[in-house]
């Protein structure tokens, strides 16, 4: 095996996961130090550095992840993943959320790396999510006992069709926060901005665009360049933090800021977000299927502006399109289930160098 940072390189897989770019490590192949192994990810991403021109990171907070992969300490599960935003401007790699795009990548690279056995045309894959401490199953196309990933699902933000990778999860409500409304309420009012302060897989601060003078439709370049609203969005997301038990989020990739407006598209809901400091090309998983229960909390802001789907499929739109994301929910209001569809495909098998 390599020895991290040695002239023989890394074994790592690229990845295309949903709509992210990240890098899948087996554990085995990283130092078990924290510290040697964060300044390691920072080498081989080359931050900080706002073009991480010296790594194979892609100068977006979208494609500078990273996926560490190893057998599961579990009975329920297959696999453990534990995903690290490595940051791009800043020597920072956090832990501190999960990512369900980069997940998508994981059942797929745990076949590929033979952590799981292919089982038939499909292969379920149970996957510990380390960050949040929850299963999720996500199926994988085998044919013959390969990986496929060709075929013709699409997802918005993505183009052409690749095989689809169903997500499911559950128990994810409260995942960092502790609660689905860690405050205990559907709407707080911040800064004079009504929020919902609210966690079903990702902590989220969800208002409405209007109140910032937004349509809600601007463009992900239109956002980045909007300084005083992002300013306002910043100062709540910075009470928001404490408020939702995650204490100091000054150096944090948490609460996820998202503004919402009526659906354009025939979708449930519209938004636009914010991971915290760049507006996000289109949404994350957790935080659309966080956005998709929002709406379902009467006198939120989000319930104000969306048309609720009667089958549990909420379309989320976004910059580029629309993620369907799936909420089921008990007879006493409680979340049972949540899912989505997303893709993945293999990019790049190699060894990645750090010397
Ligand atoms: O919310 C970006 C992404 C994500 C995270 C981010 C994600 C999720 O789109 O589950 O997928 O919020 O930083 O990859």
């Amino acid at each position: 095996m390599a020895k991290a940072g040695s002239v023989d390189g890394i074994p790592c897989l690229w990845m295309r996961g949903g709509t992210s770019k990240g890098a899948y490590f087996l554990a085995s192949d990283l130092p078990t130090d924290e510290v040697s192994r964060d300044a390691l990810l920072l080498r081989i991403m080359g931050s900080p550095d706002p073009r991480q021109i010296d790594g194979i990171g892609g100068a977006d907070p979208l494609t500078s992840k990273v996926a560490i992969l190893s057998p599961s300490t579990r009975d329920d599960a297959d696999v453990d993943y534990l995903f690290l935003q490595v940051f791009v401007d800043q020597p920072v790699v956090s832990g501190a959320q999960g990512c369900g795009n980069i997940l998508a990548g994981v059942g797929p690279v745990a076949i590929e790396r033979g952590l799981v056995a292919a089982a038939g045309e499909v292969t379920p894959v149970r996957i510990h999510m380390l960050n949040t401490g929850e299963v999720a199953v996500a199926t994988v196309a085998t044919p013959g006992g390969r990986v496929s990933y060709r075929g013709d699902a699409a997802i918005d933000g993505v183009p052409g069709t690749a095989a689809a990778v169903p997500l499911m999860f559950q128990n994810i409500a409260g995942s960092m926060s502790g609660a689905l409304l860690p405050t205990g309420r559907a709407v707080d009012v911040i800064e004079g901005v009504e929020c919902t302060l609210i966690d079903n897989g990702m902590p989220c601060v969800i208002m409405r665009a209007g109140d910032f003078g937004l349509t809600g439709q601007e463009s992900r370049e239109a956002l980045e360049a909007a300084t005083g609203v992002k300013a306002r969005i910043e100062a709540i997301r910075l009470i928001a933090g404490p408020m939702m038990n995650l204490g100091d989020v000054a150096a944090k990739s948490v609460p996820k800021m998202t503004l919402v407006s009526a659906p354009r598209s025939g979708g449930a809901i519209s938004t636009r977000s914010f991971i915290p400091h760049r507006a996000h090309a289109s949404i994350g998983v957790f935080a659309a299927i966080s956005v998709a229960t929002a709406c379902t909390l009467p006198g939120s802001p989000a319930a104000g502006l969306a048309h609720l789907p009667e089958d549990g499929r909420f379309a989320i739109e976004h910059p580029s399109g629309a993620a369907e994301v799936l909420i089921e929910r008990g007879s006493d209001g409680q979340m049972l289930r949540a899912g989505t569809l997303r893709t993945a495909r293999k990019l790049f098998d190699g060894r990645v160098f750090a010397d």
